[in-house]
């Protein structure tokens, strides 16, 4: 950026996060960031996009993140802005995703006065941001954006910029901004690269646990040959910011989400090497039910963690064990085996249709709970796609995920794979996607219930149980109508319930532009 001559410090942000590339913000504003606000209408190479609550913000900031390989900004109304976006900056924090939030707040001046939006902003910051930093000088404004920036691509990378109102407003120097480097990635010593391939050599069962960027396909296709190569096996973890799969490339099951079986899945590891992976626990503590999903006698290694050099250290270790990767081969379109499920729609057959008739180079956005759970099968060796789901068990996420995604694909059909029960969190998201004609098709697994906590109450050992607690479960009374939803935030929206209807409104939403509900009644 070369502007010269005085400008404010709302602009000198501005100014640097695009020359960082940063030109996309999800924003919802209030009178403090009407500065910052005021920046960005001087900037049309910022792209703008009003959430209509700051959850929608937030996730679809993550989503953006996931499919764009880069942060987008968010800008959050003070305290209570920021705290309604928390959830969801929890889920991106688990998704490792980066993303730079400006969270505007009073003049420094009138903070002293105890105004009624005034708040600890850092205190709610920090335990969901990685990097937390109050503005205070309006020259050093574009120095802070940078740090922000790079500290947003350290991993896990959400950072939080507090600007307060008179260093949004206050002059600055209209100075050239000079781009900072990208991080550099870690470097894995080779010796314990070279330990670990002599571990799998002892023999016994070895399984390579993926997470973070080892689920994109040229990696996975050298964790294929270093497994082919060497006997050991792989899988991912049981929540995944994005995974890329389909015809022709390597296909990895996820550890299960239930305790028993994900305990069965590890029982007799020898050991468990970690790549961009945390150590595999139980979602939820059970009565006497172990919190470790691995044995006592199991050994966990790491191979790269999250922000090493992952292609390094995969090439040295394919190096140490003799494998040779063979590059993935993009799927050919998707034609449908056997014929599509017919007659009255059930969870599992709208996993199977949409599995089928999912364009190429789709994205799912998956919070479909327990209703979508055939899809992950259903849909490896479909089309190719990126898989992107919930990653900290905040539910409220798949709607703005979606809304993100499509913002940084506008080439590609988003699917929104969506349970009924976490899609009221986060409804307004469908606004965003009418408003800025994103090509999403959402399909709600319309089950009217918290069905898994059902299932949670046997889990934890609650066979019997009364009215009270069955409220808390059951969304029919009333019944939420998902066409009136979605049409009043201007999403046009068909209710199904037989396969057959399903699958023509499927297909022909996936031949529109701009986005389309389908309330599955299952
Ligand atoms: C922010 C947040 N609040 C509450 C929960 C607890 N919770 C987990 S799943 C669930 C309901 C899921 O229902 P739905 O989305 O309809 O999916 P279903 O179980 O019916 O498939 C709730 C309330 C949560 N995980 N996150």
């Amino acid at each position: 950026m070369t502007r010269t001559g005085t400008t404010n410090g709302a602009e000198r942000l501005c100014d640097s996060l695009l020359t960082h590339g940063v030109d996309v913000c999800f924003a919802n504003p209030g009178t403090s960031e009407m500065h910052f606000v005021g920046a960005l209408d001087r900037r049309p190479e910022m792209r703008c996009v009003l959430g209509l609550f700051e959850g929608v913000v937030t996730g679809a900031a993550d989503g953006y993140a996931r499919m764009a390989d880069k942060p987008a900004a968010t800008l959050l109304h003070l305290g209570p802005g920021l705290a309604n976006g928390l959830a969801n900056l929890h889920n991106a924090k688990r998704a490792r995703t980066p993303m730079i939030n400006v969270v505007g707040d009073h003049a420094t001046y009138h903070l002293e006065f105890d105004a009624p939006l005034a708040s600890d902003i850092e205190s709610l910051a920090r335990p969901m941001s990685n990097w937390v930093k109050r503005a205070s000088d309006p020259h050093r404004l574009a120095e802070t954006a940078a740090e922000a920036w790079q500290a947003s691509l350290a991993s896990p990378g959400i950072a939080t910029l507090i600007l307060p109102a008179d260093v949004a407003w206050g002059e600055a120097d209209a100075l050239p901004i000079e781009k900072r480097a990208l991080p550099e990635p870690r470097r894995v010593d080779p010796e314990s690269i070279r330990s670990i391939a002599k571990e799998i050599a002892k023999g016994g069962r070895t399984i390579f646990l993926l997470g973070g960027r080892a689920l994109r396909a040229d990696k996975l296709a050298m964790i294929k040959a270093i497994c082919d190569k060497t006997g050991a096996e792989f899988v991912a973890e049981t929540f995944n910011a994005r995974i890329e799969r389909g015809r022709g490339r390597v296909p990895v099951a996820k550890i299960p989400y239930a305790i028993d079986q994900a305990v069965t899945y590890l029982a007799g590891a020898a050991r468990i090497i970690l790549v961009e992976a945390a150590a595999p626990v139980a979602f939820f503590a059970y009565p006497d039910k172990p919190s470790l999903l691995y044995g006592e006698d199991c050994k966990i290694l790491t191979l790269a963690a999250p922000g090493d050099d992952l292609g390094f250290a995969l090439d040295r270790l394919a190096g140490e064990v003799g494998a040779q990767a063979v590059p993935p081969i993009a799927g050919d379109r998707l034609e449908t085996t056997g014929p599509l499920p017919t007659g009255g729609l059930t969870a599992e057959n709208v996993s199977h249709i949409v599995a089928a008739l999912m364009p190429e180079n789709a994205i799912v956005s998956d919070e479909s709970v327990t209703s979508g759970r055939a899809f992950y099968v259903a849909s490896a060796g479909g089309s190719c796609h990126d898989y992107m789901q919930l990653t900290g068990g905040s539910i409220g996420i798949g709607l703005p995920l979606a809304t993100g995604a499509a913002v940084a694909c506008p080439d590609r059909r988003v699917v929104s794979l969506q349970a009924d029960g976490s899609a009221m969190y986060t409804i307004q998201s469908l606004w965003t996607q009418a408003r800025e004609n994103l090509d999403v098709t959402t399909v709600i697994c319309s089950n009217r219930a918290y069905a898994i906590l059902e299932l949670e109450m046997k889990n934890v050992g609650i066979e019997q149980y009364g009215d009270n607690a069955r409220r808390m479960f059951k969304l029919d009374t009333p019944t939420l109508d998902w066409v009136s939803l979605a049409r009043g935030h201007g999403v046009e929206a068909v209710r199904v319930e037989t396969c057959e209807a399903f699958a023509d409104l499927l297909r022909a939403s996936f031949s529109r532009k701009g986005p389309f509900l389908i309330e599955a009644v299952i």
